[in-house]
């Protein structure tokens, strides 16, 4: 129930995990309303977390009211108006869905889910909610990346031409080390998959969402390069401690996923998804090479977006470096100073803020559930192709 505090109408927020994505987004929740105007803002109402006292430590830790250790408590509370579920992909079908029935707005971190069969349940259990205003919107924080968006926003001005090529990577390396443990992203029980779910879901929803395309086709490799780890602490996240002696279990998911790929518009694409990029933290890379121009953006230096504009002299023709950062940008002139940097955490209040706006406004926020779903056709595209030695796999005729 949408309570008023002051002048503007509050939206509770009910979040379900508190481990790295739940302090990303306790941290949005919390920062939202103090730098964007908004037709709602949230109340951080509760967390649930499975563990009593630690699901009370990270409530009071980042910011909430009170803490549950059972998320259907969160739902069954009429000071929650928003589900925001922050927990390995194995959980999401069954809060999301029974959230959105009870009439909750819901934001589910990617990828939507862990297979298409879950990620249909949840599309559907979104459009049948929507009819009663009911809103849901998946996780790619990356959308929101201000140089992202700028450049989305290039390719639709026409600024590339007509679009040739889609590079695009995720270059991590957060498991390079075979003794580092077993932690929850490498079992696919909990995951669903690897490198492919957890950073490839980004570059594909980035490619599609930049260029404005879909991928209709894939043919990919996927590899497993330490098949045996330590075992971990089962909640321990990236950058687990390591494990002590516990044995060792299998690694049931991809370290890295490569594919090429056909787009709607006729374009070629290339996405490269792994956690053994050596020296590479947290790359993504895309480049966009149109008839007209071309894009290239690097995460880690994600405040600096490079343009080619092929109309130009060839005497001064250049990629050059834009700093994101003017009043002019996307989301910019909310935060600092021109030329004050923003960072990771900032995305993920860009997507608090847009959640918000949507539910205000009574409008259909994006990415929807049928758009996470979409990309987990390409993931399972992906893996099927994989399967059968890169054999050419159109997206989506699993359900044809
Ligand atoms: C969350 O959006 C996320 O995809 C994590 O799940 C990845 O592990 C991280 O490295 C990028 O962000």
């Amino acid at each position: 129930m949408a309570m008023t505090d002051g002048k503007r109408t509050t939206l509770g927020v009910g979040m379900v995990g508190h481990a790295f994505m739940g302090r990303a987004h306790s941290h949005a929740w919390r920062s939202v309303s103090a730098f964007f105007d908004l037709p709602r803002v949230p109340a951080m109402v509760a967390l649930a977390g499975r563990s009593r006292e630690r699901a009370v430590a990270a409530a009071d830790r980042l910011g909430w009211r009170s803490a549950e250790t059972d998320w259907r408590e969160l739902i069954r509370r009429d000071d929650v108006d928003i589900i925001d579920i922050c927990t390995p992909g194995d959980t999401h079908a069954e809060i999301a869905i029974a959230a959105l029935e009870a009439g909750k707005h819901v934001l589910c971190e990617k990828p939507l889910a862990n297979t298409v069969e879950e990620a249909v349940a949840m599309a559907e259990a979104a459009e049948r909610a929507r009819t009663d205003g009911v809103r849901s919107m998946v996780g790619f924080s990356y959308r929101r990346v201000p140089a992202l968006t700028l450049a989305r926003k290039l390719v639709a001005d026409g600024r590339l031409g007509t679009i040739r090529h889609v590079r695009a990577q995720y270059l991590q390396d957060w498991i390079v080390d075979p003794e580092f443990p077993l932690v929850w992203r490498l079992d696919k029980d909990k995951a669903g998959s690897g490198a492919l779910g957890d950073i490839g879901a980004h570059i594909i929803d980035a490619a599609q969402f930049v260029t404005g395309e879909q991928i209709l086709g894939v043919s990919a490799l996927m590899g497993t390069f330490v098949e045996e780890r330590p075992l971990a602490d089962a909640s321990a996240g990236l950058g687990a401690a390591p494990a002590g002696d516990r044995g060792r279990g299998r690694v049931t998911v991809d370290d890295a996923a490569l594919f090429i790929g056909r787009m709607s518009g006729g374009a070629l694409a290339s996405f490269e998804a792994t956690r053994f990029a050596n020296g590479r933290r947290n790359a993504l890379r895309l480049e966009i090479n149109g008839s007209a121009g071309s894009l290239a953006f690097d995460l880690e230096s994600m405040n600096e977006l490079y343009f080619y504009d092929g109309t130009e002299d060839s005497e001064t023709a250049g990629f050059r470096r834009i700093l994101v950062t003017e009043p002019v940008h996307p989301y910019a002139g909310a935060w600092w100073p021109t030329g004050h940097l923003l960072g990771y955490e900032h995305t993920f209040t860009h997507q608090a803020k847009d959640f918000l706006e949507a539910i205000g406004t009574e409008t259909d926020p994006s990415p929807s559930f049928a758009d996470g779903l979409q990309v987990q056709e390409v993931l399972d595209a992906v893996t099927r192709s994989a399967g059968r030695n890169g054999t050419w796999t159109a997206v989506g005729d699993s359900r044809a």
